[in-house]
């Protein structure tokens, strides 16, 4: 709950900031509060559990295309934190707890602290958003997501003109997740965006998928979608976000620069240094594994959402900012 948390770091702030800052910043948490309308404290897996029901709209953007089976989509994943095989997360995520949970906001903002989940989410209709995703292994989704803008969000916290880009973290908790047990990556799993990527109207928290509550092993409770970069960008399990002023690190950059950059856009024109960016392999039926030998497609420029996104790199060299 927003009270709850809010104690923890009401004391470390009377301690640390002036009075006349601390008070402000007071008056701030309670037109959150206010703003938010919190009266009532439902749980996040009250507001998440199919009863409680997503209560959700179609959202701007779609495609007619054909989606991912969810049991592709739930079964053939990416996350570390799970283990390195495709089908480790399906398998080890099942008892990792998701509930409570809470994000804290910090950085180059008014408002900033340790929020539950349910006052992140309380204000934000929830919407259903059908994007691409591709990963940077070449093999691409089509997924019902279901969340809300990030951009709705990071404003609400009035981020200041310092905060050029925002950091992202995943929870680090190796005692839940095992794959945090060795050092195939730095964790916890860090990514970034520049913040007029970020408040894209694009970019999006997820915390559902095909109507349900996201599958824990797909990111739950609560993960980032940026549909026109390669997948590793959509961090999972967001415990923080940070507002700063320089670029922040990513996790595959600082494991491995020369293959992972910061903008990690989708560019069928700037290979891998280990493979061809210019192909991919939808995942659209059947097993994963009967796709795997499907005709490849040609990967589009930004993943196909060139028209609403490449103006934001207008100017900038693409082969050397990959
Ligand atoms: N915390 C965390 N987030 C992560 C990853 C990860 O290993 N850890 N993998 C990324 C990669 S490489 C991809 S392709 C997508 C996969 O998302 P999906 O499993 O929902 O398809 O999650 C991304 N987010
Ligand atoms: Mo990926």
């Amino acid at each position: 709950m927003l009270i709850r948390y809010q104690k923890a770091s009401d004391t470390l702030a009377s301690e640390i900031t002036p009075e006349a800052i601390y008070k402000k910043r007071r008056a701030l948490i309670h037109g959150f509060a206010a703003l938010t309308g919190i009266t009532a404290f439902p749980t996040s897996a009250a507001i998440l559990s199919n009863k409680g029901q997503l209560n959700i709209k179609p959202g701007p953007y779609t495609t007619n295309e054909t989606q991912t089976p969810y049991e592709d989509a739930s079964s053939y994943n990416n996350f570390y934190e799970f283990g390195t095989g495709k089908r480790d997360p399906a398998s080890y995520a099942q008892d990792f707890r998701t509930d409570p949970w809470s994000v804290e906001i910090s950085g180059e903002a008014d408002l900033t602290g340790r929020f539950a989940l349910e006052d992140i989410l309380k204000p934000h209709a929830l919407e259903e958003r059908i994007y691409r995703l591709r990963c940077v292994e070449a093999w691409s989704m089509v997924i019902p997501w279901v969340g809300f803008s990030l951009g709705d969000l990071l404003k609400r916290f009035r981020p200041n003109s310092k905060a050029k880009y925002v950091a992202f973290e995943t929870l680090h908790d190796p005692k839940q997740m095992p794959g945090q047990r060795s050092p195939v990556l730095e964790w916890p799993y860090v990514e970034g965006l520049r913040i007029d990527e970020a408040m894209h109207p694009l970019s999006i928290l997820a915390v559902g998928m095909y109507g349900k509550v996201l599958p824990n092993q797909n990111g739950a409770p609560l993960r980032l979608i940026v549909p026109w970069k390669y997948g590793f960008k959509s961090i999972k399990s967001i415990v923080k976000i940070h507002f700063q002023e320089t670029q922040p690190p990513t996790s595959w950059n600082k494991a491995a620069p020369k293959e992972y950059g910061f903008y990690s856009n989708v560019n069928p024109l700037v290979d891998h240094p280990r493979w061809s960016q210019a192909k991919e392999r939808r995942l659209d039926g059947g097993s994963a594994l009967s796709s795997l030998f499907q005709k490849k497609r040609e990967t589009q420029m930004f993943n196909g959402y060139a028209e609403d996104v490449a103006s934001l790199y207008t100017g900038m060299d693409l082969r050397k900012l990959y």
